[in-house]
């Protein structure tokens, strides 16, 4: 049977997997695992090390000897580039199981996880040529006597320290860019989805990445997540996750003023005007809000929509969500998996418990989808939100979609932009000044014009206000992980100071 069209199997027994520092594997012993349980079926699926601060400063020592001898950060950016290419090919080999170790610790559909595996090759392809176009600046008009150069260096040492809800995805928008740049790695990834993270230490070493440039350690966030950001030998880290450990992480970074890169929460506005192509928002609203189960940053969680269509529209995405293909996140078909943890899960039902306690009108959805296994929520509407209420303010990270009318382009403006956060926004209309207008004014870092969750290797991600600092992908993505030095070369002698 061809396996891309037949739902797989789930693994005979949970696999285990060692942690990865300066090119070796190190098992778990006694240190002991996490066990993983798939969300879509709730049986164990992977055991990860429980890693300790000691491992940490292992990998970090590690990172910090290949970053100093210049294995990595001295070579041409052309040989960089060359293991960069061989990465993305020998990723797109291994695709489908990646994908599949994916699907079953995260719970997402395994066709979505085979998507962003592709699309995970193309950052590694795109990162290639940016390593060779990466550059400084020079300036010639400083006289006769002077001339100047601008160069960009790799900062150093990274700490990477990512999320569940795109364990490989994320990060794959920021490894090949950080050793673009020349810099070292030491990823944690979440400790309920670390398998992809190691499976990419395979890849790169097969890609001929030298020992010591990528290490992962595996283990909570209280801990070695905690420890990274206070580590006073790394140079920068790159966190994506929740605002309140975002919070923490600057308040650690203090003790050596490492760089931060921080992707945290959104509550990103969908605006739709009576003039757009409403068949065609409305599948654009679903999908920016079913895609992944809602647990995405860029998840478009409060619909703007004009109020003359407000409830013709509301129905269409109801009908557009009720037809969606909930279900095992290994069958091909599934356009909507599982909730990826016990706590999310809950953290959602209590969203929705909270939104009609809050008077708002549930339209469609509402509760826990029962499929005899594993955690799975049906795709919730919400009419007549108002600003205050709490599924219009917080980041729900689930399927829930709140709708609040408008009835003047100044006020769609003001409703998306309150909110704290200022990650995403998407405008639906087929009026290029109110468009382009909307585009301007609501305060965001990626913003769609009748599309939404569009994406890339090309295009830098990230927030305004509190959805966090700095840029990831596209050239920006390495320029994030440099640092600019500036040298004044003099021609011939220079005046001197004691005549
Ligand atoms: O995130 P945490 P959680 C949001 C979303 C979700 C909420 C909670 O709203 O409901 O966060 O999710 C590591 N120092 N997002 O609790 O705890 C942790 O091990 C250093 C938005 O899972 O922030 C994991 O690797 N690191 C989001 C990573 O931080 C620490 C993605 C994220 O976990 C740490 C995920 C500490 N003290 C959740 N504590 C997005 N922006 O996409 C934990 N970690």
């Amino acid at each position: 049977m061809d396996q891309r069209t037949a739902t797989l199997a789930l693994p005979a027994t949970p696999r285990s997997f060692g942690f990865f520092v300066d090119g070796q594997t190190i098992e778990a012993g006694p240190r002991g695992h996490f066990e993983r349980r798939s969300p879509g079926h709730d049986v164990p699926v992977t055991r990860m090390p429980k890693c300790t601060t000691a491992d940490l400063d292992m990998a970090v020592a590690a990172a910090r000897r290949a970053f100093e001898d210049g294995r990595w950060s001295r070579i041409p950016a052309v040989e960089r580039a060359d293991v960069l290419l061989r990465a993305a090919q020998i990723l797109r080999r291994r695709a489908e199981e990646i994908a599949y170790w994916e699907t079953l610790e995260n719970g997402k559909p395994i066709s979505q996880a085979r998507a962003e595996v592709g699309g995970c090759a193309g950052m590694f392809e795109y990162a290639a040529g940016a390593a060779r176009a990466l550059h400084g600046d020079a300036f010639n008009n400083l006289g006769e006597g002077m001339f100047g150069v601008v160069t960009r260096e790799p900062i150093g040492v990274v700490g990477l320290i990512t999320p569940w809800n795109f364990p490989f995805l994320i990060l794959c928008e920021r490894v090949p860019y950080i050793l673009a740049a020349g810099c070292t790695i030491v990823a944690k990834p979440s400790e309920v989805t670390s398998a992809t993270t190691l499976l990419l230490a395979e890849v790169l070493a097969e890609a001929g990445l030298p020992a010591g440039c990528y290490n992962v350690v595996t283990g909570s966030g209280s801990t070695v997540g905690q420890a990274m950001t206070e580590h006073a030998d790394i140079d920068m880290v790159s966190f994506t996750g929740s605002t309140a450990v975002g919070r923490r992480c600057v308040a650690a970074a203090a003790g050596n003023f490492k760089k931060l890169g921080l992707e945290l929460g959104g509550k990103n506005p969908q605006i739709v005007f009576a003039d757009a192509d409403l068949e065609d928002a409305a599948d654009g609203v679903a999908f920016g809000i079913g895609f992944n189960t809602g647990q995405c940053c860029v998840s478009g969680s409060r619909l703007i929509v004009e109020r003359s269509v407000a409830r013709d529209f509301e129905a269409m995405v109801a009908a557009k969500l009720a037809k969606v293909k909930v279900g095992d996140p290994l069958d091909p078909e599934t356009q909507i998996g599982a909730i990826t943890t016990t706590a999310q899960n809950d953290t959602i039902l209590g969203y929705i418990a909270k939104g009609k306690q809050e008077g708002a009108r549930l339209v469609c959805g509402g509760d826990r989808l029962d499929f005899g296994r594993g955690q799975y929520i049906a795709p919730t509407l919400f009419g007549d939100v108002t600003g205050t209420m709490a599924i219009a303010r917080e980041e729900i990270f689930g399927p829930v979609l709140a709708v609040m009318p408008f009835d003047t382009m100044e006020e769609a403006i003001a409703i998306a932009n309150d909110t704290v956060y200022g990650l995403a926004a998407s405008v639906w209309t087929k009026n290029i000044d109110k468009a382009l207008t909307v585009s301007r004014r609501v305060r965001a870092g990626r913003f769609w014009v009748n599309t939404t969750l569009a994406g890339g290797p090309e295009l830098p991600i990230g927030g305004f206000k509190q959805s966090g600092w700095g840029r990831e992908a596209g050239i920006y993505g390495v320029e994030e992980y440099t640092q600019v030095k500036s040298v004044h070369i003099e021609i011939g002698k220079r005046q001197p100071w004691v005549g």
